[in-house]
């Protein structure tokens, strides 16, 4: 290890990096022990508020571009080179763990920390970045952020995007903005330049746990298709209606669903395919359902794969069920990535530099670095979380993995921007 970069790592503050999960867990925090931080919503402003002052401090600029990602920025020698940029998002699940997005924020944090520590002051400029609406629970589909940031959505299309309560992306964002505006943070444009991304997350998943192994090094994401599916029938009365005169909006959403998993079962156990939220209307007790709404949620590693799979569910949806009518939606579509050698390699000999044997492993979960792929050199380093339980309030992970992978992302981000 080349003393600077020695100097940098020994440089990082681990246990402050574990007291300020903990801190900025208490932002959203559920009593369950989860976090619940919607995008947008006053406790992800409140989380953004938090990092700007922990960014401050150590004297780094923080600035927001028109989508609300949000950039902490560590001055270059070179300030004409484009940064090294790291980070993840801080929004989560509403039912959310504490590490999901916040972990790799606040290890690029705390690396910035190291650097500024040690008195090192790195060729490329660099810069932890906080992308909007990763989640996409309160506003789907998520990666909205780095999704406009690298050209793959329009501004617009998700400045109109609404909640259930009608709530529009672009006001909860112009409010947003304010905030921070009053808190002093600067704006930027959107989609500046960036040299190279690494973004440092839990892997969400058991194979590292499994292997006993504190860190890894992702080779890419798989793909994702999101849907919603409507199923529309007759409301009428749940007492005098015979059978044969019915048209159950749920008796066919149950029967296309059971189609739907059914076509979607592979014998390599690759595909992976999701019914997460399923909603009936009008929702009396006795009134047969006149309309139903359940979401879709499939992934596998190859886009032909989703491809197919998409024609056979509109195949399905186009058939009657139960004297029931249904429409199949796509809400998102992110191909799967490959990360490039040029990156992983990087991370693989920061990783033998400190003694770190880090398996290589395929991400089960998207994350913003999907998009970033397709705009620089991109990579991915994971560690584990207990049980590989995620999405969840009992989301755990080991103060050593934490501190592990943290010195991982600073000894790469040294190589990169020395
Ligand atoms: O759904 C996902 O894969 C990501 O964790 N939001
Ligand atoms: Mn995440
Ligand atoms: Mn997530
Ligand atoms: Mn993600």
């Amino acid at each position: 290890m080349t003393s600077t970069t020695g100097r940098v790592v020994a440089a990082l503050d681990g246990a402050r990096l574990w007291a300020e999960l903990h801190d900025l867990a208490q932002l959203g925090a559920r009593t369950d022990g989860g976090v619940a931080r919607l995008t947008l919503d006053d406790n992800d402003i409140q989380a953004r508020l938090w990092l700007a002052e922990q960014a401050k401090a150590i004297g780094c600029q923080v600035r927001v571009d028109p989508i609300g990602n949000m950039f902490v920025h560590l001055p270059g020698t070179d300030p004409d080179l484009p940064p090294i940029t790291t980070g993840s998002h801080l929004d989560s699940q509403p039912t959310g763990g504490k590490y999901d997005g916040a972990y790799g924020v606040l290890a690029g944090l705390a690396a910035l920390r190291a650097f500024r520590e040690a008195g090192v002051q790195p060729r490329h400029s660099l810069e932890v970045v906080s992308w909007t609406n990763e989640e996409g629970m309160r506003f789907a589909p998520g990666t909205s952020g780095s999704a406009c940031f690298t050209g793959v959505r329009r501004k617009d299309e998700t400045r109109a995007l609404t909640d259930a309560d009608g709530i529009s992306f672009g006001e909860a964002l112009d409010a947003c903005l304010t905030r921070l505006g009053e808190a002093g943070i600067e704006r930027c444009p959107l989609g500046t330049p960036m040299q190279t991304f690494i973004e440092l997350h839990i892997e969400q998943g058991p194979i590292l746990e499994r292997q006993g192994a504190p860190t890894g090094i992702v080779t890419g994401i798989q793909g994702v298709g999101w849907f919603e599916c409507e199923v529309r029938g007759t409301a009428n009365h749940a007492g005098t209606t015979p059978r044969t005169a019915r048209q159950d909006a749920l008796e066919g959403a149950c029967a296309l669903a059971a189609a739907l998993r059914n076509a979607a079962c592979d014998d390599e156990d690759l595909l992976r395919f999701t019914i997460g939220r399923f909603q009936v209307f009008p929702g009396s007790v006795n009134t047969i359902p006149e309309r139903t709404l359940f979401t879709i949620d499939l992934r596998h590693p190859d886009a032909g794969t989703l491809t197919e799979l998409e024609a056979r569910f509109q195949a399905l949806a186009a058939q009657e069920w139960a004297g029931c009518t249904a429409a199949l939606t796509p809400l998102s579509r992110i191909d799967p990535v490959a990360f490039p050698e040029v990156v992983t390699d990087v991370i693989a000999e920061a990783a033998a530099e400190l003694g770190q044997n880090a398996p290589w492993l395929v991400s089960g979960a998207f994350h913003d670095a999907i998009h970033l792929a397709g705009h620089c050199p991109t990579g991915m380093i994971f560690i584990p979380c207990k049980g590989g339980i995620s999405h969840h309030p009992s989301e755990r992970i080991d103060a050593n993995d934490a501190i592990e992978g943290a010195r991982l992302l600073t000894a790469t981000l040294c190589r990169l921007a020395m």
